[in-house]
């Protein structure tokens, strides 16, 4: 009878030990901002899967970006160290290899988050696009093979043979059209794709990720599935254009002379060149059926998660790796400091843990992440991570503190980085000229009126610049004896 308890007791503690030991479904995607409707900031957007992610999770609706640009934000992610101790401020192309760890000192032997969870008894699988590549430079990945036990594909050619070449879009688009087109190719462009969903993309990616979740492996999974759309060129079926007629679509609010009081982006001939060619709303409207694309792989992906066994034991983040532009500020793309442009989404579903389906605008930088998932999961966090776990908010979202969070970057020309610092309401940017820029979210949320200048808020200036670094480390540059360096040329 001893015997049988003892041997009972063993049993029932095994699996209560393996019951507690939760997977991760982490989900990156590229380029995609605040329009989404748990956002809510574009009107008539349609994205039923964000939604319903928002609904079973806590909704950050107030993070950030560690850096505005893909590069830097997904180092910072994945390693947890901010870009103002790496140095990695910008994006740095032509890498085959994790190159990041020659081009900062900082970075050498830091452990990938995916690796850490593998240290620790997870199946560390991914795929698509976690580390910075693109769609059109096959080859030039940032990945670190050696931190997964498993990755889709080639870890260092991970999206590109996944997406028909833009080139198919070359007659129409450039018909007419004056001036030098922005990245004088064919890749700032919105074009219907004249093929099936299941053919091509995200959701090759995807259908991998889902083959994964079925599996009953004898470890937790951490499971990172990174998605590329919508990021350009706007390229997807019909489908997803259908979902927004032309005469339907609507540009972003826009102030007259909005620039007078900030300072230039640098990228106004992107915008020219839209106005000029009248391609404003058309870009728009690829733009909308690109968020439309990822919001239907988003939902395969927790439909997926729903009939797995893991459904219950798993905890579920998506984020994206920064804000972006369709015309506001005349700016496209990134690369700015703006909560336009450093803005993102960030759902977390923790089993147990998580008070799902509230909002909350507690400040959130993107190197927050490496330490909630760690704390989440019970492992120790790293020393070299800069950020703070999220898990009290995520128990108790309304709570209120005085966290800020930081966003860096070095403007082209620069001799130093600028920084960005938001509370719950307020947005503070530093340039290294001294110039200043304050907004007031909550009356001023596209940012129109520079407050910085105005007396009444020195008090709010003064404490939101307590979140600037003292000392920011300097923008490193690309080893050139790094063996990651990519010498061959793209096809
Ligand atoms: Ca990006
Ligand atoms: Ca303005």
């Amino acid at each position: 009878m001893k015997i049988l308890i003892i041997s009972w007791f063993c049993t029932v503690s095994a699996s209560i030990y393996a019951a507690q030991k939760k997977n991760v479904l982490f989900i990156s995607i590229d380029d995609l901002n605040d329009y989404i409707s748990p956002l809510d900031n574009h009107p008539g957007i349609k994205t039923p899967n964000f939604d319903r992610l928002s609904n079973r999770s806590v909704t950050f609706a107030n993070a950030h970006c560690a850096a505005p640009a893909c590069h830097p934000s997904r180092v910072a992610v994945m390693t947890g160290v901010h870009p103002f101790r790496s140095g990695i401020y910008r994006n740095m192309f032509r890498a085959h290899g994790p190159r990041w760890r020659h081009e900062s000192k900082v970075l050498e032997n830091v452990v990938v988050l995916s690796q850490h969870f593998r240290d620790h008894g997870y199946w560390a699988a991914g795929g698509g696009k976690i580390f910075h590549t693109l769609q059109w430079t096959p080859g030039d990945s940032q990945n670190d093979p050696d931190v997964w036990d498993e990755y889709r594909g080639d870890p260092l050619d991970p999206i590109s043979r996944d997406w028909p070449r833009p080139e198919s879009t070359e007659i129409d688009q450039n018909e007419g059209f004056i001036g030098k087109r922005p990245l004088s190719n064919h890749y700032f462009g919105a074009a219907a794709i004249e093929k099936d969903d299941q053919t091509y993309g995200d959701h090759l990616v995807v259908d991998w990720a889902i083959e994964r979740m079925k599996e009953k492996g004898d470890r937790p999974l951490f499971l990172a599935v990174g998605l590329f759309r919508p990021h350009i060129p706007f390229e997807v079926s019909q489908r997803w254009f259908d979902l927004y007629p032309i005469e339907k679509v609507r540009l972003p609010m826009y102030l007259k002379n909005d620039l007078e009081d900030a300072r230039p982006h640098g990228r106004i001939h992107w915008h020219q060149w839209v106005s000029q060619n009248k391609q404003w709303k058309h870009l728009m409207r690829g733009y909308l059926a690109s968020i439309s694309y990822v919001d239907h792989q988003v939902g395969r992906l927790l439909d997926a998660l729903d009939s797995s066994s893991l459904k219950k034991n798993t905890i579920v983040v998506l984020w994206t790796d920064h804000g972006f532009h369709i015309g506001e500020k005349e700016n496209w793309e990134k690369f700015a400091l703006w909560d336009q442009t450093t803005r993102v989404p960030l759902f977390i579903h923790a089993p147990g843990v998580s008070k799902d389906g509230v909002k909350t605008r507690y400040p959130v930088t993107l190197t927050d992440l490496y330490p909630t998932l760690c704390e989440l999961a019970g492992l120790p966090v790293p020393k070299q991570c800069d950020g703070k776990s999220l898990v009290s908010q995520l128990r108790n979202p309304e709570k209120r503190g005085k966290s800020l969070s930081l966003t860096s970057f070095q403007f082209q020309g620069d001799s130093a980085p600028s920084h960005a610092v938001s509370d719950r309401r307020y947005r503070l940017i530093q340039y290294p000229d001294g110039f200043e820029e304050l907004y007031d979210l909550e009356k001023d949320s596209h940012e129109f009126h520079n407050l910085s200048e105005d007396l009444n808020f020195s008090e709010v200036k003064k404490r939101l610049s307590l979140g600037i670094p003292t000392k920011s480390a300097a923008m490193v540059g690309i080893p050139q004896s790094s063996p990651y360096n990519l010498i061959r040329h793209f096809r």
